[in-house]
C-alpha cells in the first residue's frame, strides 16, 4: 500500500500531475508514511526521472516546469509537517543559503533550508540567482557562522568558488564556515575550491552543519 502510493506519487511528477501528486502526498501523509520518506523516496526520484527524459531529448522545458511545479505544491504541504516533527529549543547558528548567482533551480536548495532550520538554525534563504554583493551583506547583516551555496548547473559551479573569494576579499571568511551541494557539486569540487564542507543531501547538509557548527 505504502509503496503503491509512494510509486503514484512519482508517476505524477513525471507527468507533472499537480492535483494527483499533491492529493496522493496528503494521502501519504495521513496514513503515516513520514515527509522525509515521501519527498526522499517518491518526490525526489520522480524529478530525477525527469530529468533523465530532459537529457535524452524526450522531455523538454515545459515538463521540468511541470514536474517542478508539482513538487512545489507538495513541498508546501510537506513543509510544515517537517518543521513540526524536529522542534528544537536552541538555536545552533545563524545560515545565509541561496542558489548562486546565474542558476534559477530552488527546490533543492529549498529543501536544504527547511531541514536546517527543523533542525534549529537560523535560517536566511536569500532565494535563487543570488548576486555576491547580497551574500556579503547578509553575512554581515545576520553575523552568519555558515554560509550555504547550492549550485545545479555545471555553468554555476564556479560561483561558489566566487563567492568564497568574495568573503576572503571582504575580510569575512574567518567568520564562516561555508557549505556547498547541488547535482554537479562533489566533494572534490568543494576541497578545491576551498569550501569548508559538501553534502549530497539535505539530510547531510543537517548532518555537516551540526559539525561545522560545533568546530
Ligand atoms: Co534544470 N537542469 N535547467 N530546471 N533541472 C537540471 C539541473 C539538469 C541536470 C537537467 C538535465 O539536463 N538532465 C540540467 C543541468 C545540466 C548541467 O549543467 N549539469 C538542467 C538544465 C540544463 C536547465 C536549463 C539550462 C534548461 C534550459 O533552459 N535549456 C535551465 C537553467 C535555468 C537557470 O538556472 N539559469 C533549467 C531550468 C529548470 C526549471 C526552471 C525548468 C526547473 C527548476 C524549477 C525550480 O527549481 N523552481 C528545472 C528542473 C526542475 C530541473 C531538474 C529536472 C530537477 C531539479 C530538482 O529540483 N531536483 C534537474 C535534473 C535533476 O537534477 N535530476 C535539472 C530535486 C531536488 C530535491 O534535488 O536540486 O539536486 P536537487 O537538490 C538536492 C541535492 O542536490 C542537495 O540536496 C538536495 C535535496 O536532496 N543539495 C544541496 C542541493 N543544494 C544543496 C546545498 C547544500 C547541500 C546540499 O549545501 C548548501
Amino acid at each position: 500500500m505504502a509503496i503503491d502510493l509512494l510509486s503514484q506519487i512519482t508517476a505524477s511528477i513525471v507527468d507533472g500531475d499537480s492535483d494527483l501528486t499533491v492529493a496522493s502526498a496528503k494521502q501519504a501523509l495521513d496514513s503515516g508514511i513520514e515527509p522525509m520518506i515521501i519527498i526522499e523516496n517518491a518526490l525526489v526520484p520522480g524529478m530525477r526521472v525527469v530529468g533523465e527524459k530532459f537529457s535524452c531529448g524526450e522531455y523538454f522545458l515545459p515538463n521540468l516546469i511541470m514536474a517542478a511545479n508539482s513538487m512545489k505544491l507538495a513541498m508546501q504541504l510537506l513543509e510544515p509537517e517537517l518543521r513540526a516533527r524536529q522542534q528544537t529549543v536552541k538555536s545552533r547558528g545563524t545560515v545565509v543559503i541561496g542558489t548562486v548567482h546565474g542558476d534559477i533551480h530552488e527546490i533543492g536548495k529549498s529543501l536544504v533550508a527547511t531541514m536546517l532550520s527543523a533542525n534549529g538554525f537560523d535560517v536566511h534563504d536569500l532565494g535563487v540567482d543570488v548576486p555576491i554583493d547580497k551574500i556579503l551583506s547578509a553575512v554581515k547583516e545576520t553575523g552568519a557562522s555558515l554560509v550555504g551555496l547550492s549550485s545545479l548547473l555545471t555553468t554555476t559551479m564556479i560561483m561558489q568558488k566566487k563567492v568564497i573569494e568574495a568573503l576572503a576579499g571582504a575580510g569575512l571568511r574567518s567568520q564562516v564556515k561555508v557549505m556547498v551541494g547541488g547535482a554537479p557539486v562533489s566533494r572534490k569540487w568543494a576541497a578545491e575550491i576551498g569550501a569548508d564542507g559538501y553534502a549530497e543531501d539535505a539530510i547531510g547538509a543537517v548532518d555537516l552543519a551540526l559539525r561545522l557548527a560545533a568546530s
